[in-house]
């Protein structure tokens, strides 16, 4: 199934010189991009992405850690794209996300774990309309596609 997910590179991410690594995993893998920016996100809106940790042990250090400097938001398109990027990802604490997987080379604490994306198909678009207008999405041709994709 052909979908969209959305995809953060977290504030650690940004500082340490690593978008153009996690940005190149996903181009190569073939997604398209259908939008990106850069933003530092401000309290309110990183209360509403993150409103299913209201109340846990983590969730005032996750809201401070994700405010505390800018981030690069993007948007990918592809076959099954949400559950591909979560296992490109890995798990959530990086010290079990396996080797070859973004957590799994580039990360080590859950705290600073370099980068999010969304976990199903209705917190994709949820996430996507927290992030982004619809002037900031893009449906171009990518005309390597024809050799993404069987006819
Ligand atoms: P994921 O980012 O893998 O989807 P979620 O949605 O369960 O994981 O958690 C969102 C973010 O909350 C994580 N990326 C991490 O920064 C933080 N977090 C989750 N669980 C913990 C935890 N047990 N301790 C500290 N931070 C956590």
């Amino acid at each position: 199934m052909r979908e969209r997910t959305f995809v953060m590179v977290k504030p650690d991410g940004v500082q340490r010189g690593l978008v153009g690594d996690i940005v190149s995993r996903f181009e190569t893998r073939g997604f398209r991009i259908c939008g990106v920016k850069m933003m530092k996100i401000p309290r309110e809106l990183a209360e509403r992405h993150y409103e299913e940790h209201k109340g846990k042990p983590f969730y005032e250090a996750l809201l401070l850690y994700i405010t505390s400097d800018p981030v690069v938001c993007m948007v990918l398109d592809g076959e099954n794209v949400v559950a591909v990027v979560r296992t490109m990802m890995g798990k959530t604490n990086p010290q079990d996300a396996a080797p070859g997987t973004i957590r799994g080379d580039l990360a080590q604490v859950t705290g600073r774990n370099v980068i999010h994306g969304s976990d199903s198909s209705e917190s994709a678009k949820r996430e996507i309309n927290l992030f982004f207008n619809d002037y900031e999405l893009h449906n171009y041709e990518k005309p390597e596609e024809d050799w993404l994709f069987e006819k």
